[in-house]
């Protein structure tokens, strides 16, 4: 079923058995570890420091119990997560997800992919993932605040600005991060910017975060492209999802020229031939916190299809922008149907294993989340650089920053794949290149 080097399968049967039931985080381990084929022939040091099994197993497994009460005076509990993966390169780095789906298994496959997204960006920061099972959905402004208060009030003990720094993911924005930074400044009596990233541009913040993932999905896409000798402008596009990642990837591919044909949330998608209209989106989905459909309420040119799979819509690029797991074998041979060329993951883990395989062996060209979407933490990272000189950047410069960033990325993995065996595969070249940074860091270390 797998296809491992013969010195990783222990590696793996171990994962699957101190992680029982913890499906997302095997898949992600094992996309890393069969991309490892030609590293453990190359790089035997590796296996003979047990480096690879040390990668798989965090580094610290943070679970809390978060008690809130509700507008209706109702005590609730969740549960919250920090999972401090490899500190090999720098502090702990990488998001809070608030979603009901949240358990330890999807947490450490976050935390997992972190660690060499985080590597692949060239910057100083270490992997790690934190979040909750709360649901946002329908809770009022002063529940969110709440809850983050509460959620604040035990995870501020495990993190710092030189241990772990955390930022947004699924249902944690700019608004979350303002009440959770509030909290930690009050318990900590200490101004300590850099112990969050994703902060407001009057509170610390850096320009250029919010778009930063969404942008640099496209940036790196547009490598993808130029490789090929094509552009985007005038193609058609296709992006799940319409939170922080959807929104700033159709703004940028919006202003390469492409038209934005298509966008969803967990409910179904839109379809405008004529191109999304982006503000109106920005409206729904940023100030009003509502759903897709009424897009199609207020545009007589859209349909809004109710549970459908937006992967039935043609188009020449698929920008993957909601969650794991939303691009099966089926939505594949969909895209591939309507004449994709295109796949870049700004999601994390968006695209089923079996997906990937029928986008392969249809040619399309395929790059993964952990290169693809790292445009969001390598501006953390700036915005962590720019707090520890007390000095705040344009959004020009950041913005430049940010694009140098993903085409070194790009040219990264394709390098790293050519040098590997693989020219042109985009999974093992980042696979590969995110690996050795970080396992080269933890040989120099000593057994840790
Ligand atoms: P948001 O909460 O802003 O938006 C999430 C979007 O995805 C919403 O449209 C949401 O729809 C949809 N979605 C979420 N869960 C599901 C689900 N189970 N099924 C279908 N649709 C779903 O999150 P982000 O835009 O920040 O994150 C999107 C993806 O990008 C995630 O995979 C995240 O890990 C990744 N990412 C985010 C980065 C960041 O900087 N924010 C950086 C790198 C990666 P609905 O409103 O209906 O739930
Ligand atoms: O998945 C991710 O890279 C993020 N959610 C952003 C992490 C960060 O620290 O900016």
């Amino acid at each position: 079923m797998h296809h491992l080097h013969p010195a990783l399968i222990g590696t793996y049967e171990t994962v699957l058995r101190r992680n029982a039931g913890e499906v997302e985080f095997h898949q992600a381990v094992l996309e890393v570890l069969e991309s490892l084929h030609a590293v453990v022939e190359k790089r035997p040091e590796y296996v003979e420091a047990s480096i690879i099994e040390r990668i798989c197993e965090p580094e610290r497994q943070i679970i809390f119990r978060v008690p809130w009460v509700d507008d209706q005076g109702v005590v609730q509990i969740n549960r919250g997560f920090r999972v401090n993966f490899n500190s090999a390169l720098g502090p702990y780095k990488g998001g809070l997800r608030f979603h009901p789906s949240v358990y330890l298994g999807i947490i450490k496959f976050l935390g997992f992919e972190q660690t060499f997204k985080n590597a692949l960006t060239g910057m100083p920061i270490g992997g790690g993932k934190g979040g909750s099972d709360f649901d946002p959905k329908g809770r009022s402004d002063a529940e969110i605040m709440r809850f983050c208060q509460s959620f604040m009030t035990e995870l501020y003990r495990h993190i710092g600005e030189y241990t772990d720094v955390p930022a947004g993911d699924i249902g944690v924005g700019g608004r979350e991060i303002g009440y959770l930074f509030g909290q930690y400044k009050r318990i900590t009596n200490a101004y300590e910017a850099g112990v969050l990233t994703g902060k407001g541009l009057t509170w610390g913040g850096s320009q250029a975060r919010k778009e930063a993932t969404g942008y640099g999905t496209v940036y790196f896409v547009k490598e993808m492209l130029d490789a090929h000798g094509e552009g985007f402008d005038g193609r058609r596009v296709v992006v799940s999802g319409s939170g922080n990642v959807a929104i700033y990837a159709v703004e940028k591919a919006q202003e390469f020229g492409a038209t934005v044909v298509a966008v969803s949330d967990s409910n179904g998608y839109v379809v405008d031939e004529g191109g999304i209209d982006l503000d109106l989106v920005k409206q729904i989905k940023e100030v009003q916190r509502g759903r897709i459909s009424e897009y199609a309420v207020a545009r007589t040119s859209a349909r809004h299809i109710a549970g459908g799979s937006i992967w039935d819509v043609p188009c020449d690029v698929a920008l993957p922008c909601a969650t794991e797991n939303e691009l099966s074998a089926e939505g594949a041979a969909a895209l591939v149907k309507g004449g994709v060329k295109y796949v870049g993951e700004g999601a994390n883990m968006p695209t089923t294993p079996d997906g990937i395989r029928v986008l392969h062996e249809a040619g399309v060209h395929y790059a993964p989340g952990k290169a693809v979407n790292a445009g969001g933490v390598a501006t953390s990272a700036l915005e962590m650089q720019q707090n520890a000189s007390r000095d705040s950047w344009s959004f020009d410069y950041t913005d430049q920053r940010l694009h140098k960033i993903m085409k070194g990325i790009h040219d990264n993995c394709l390098e790293t794949a050519d040098e590997f065996g693989q020219p042109g595969d985009y999974v093992a070249g980042a696979n590969i290149a995110g690996f050795i940074q970080v396992a080269d860091a933890m040989l120099a270390l000593g057994v840790i």
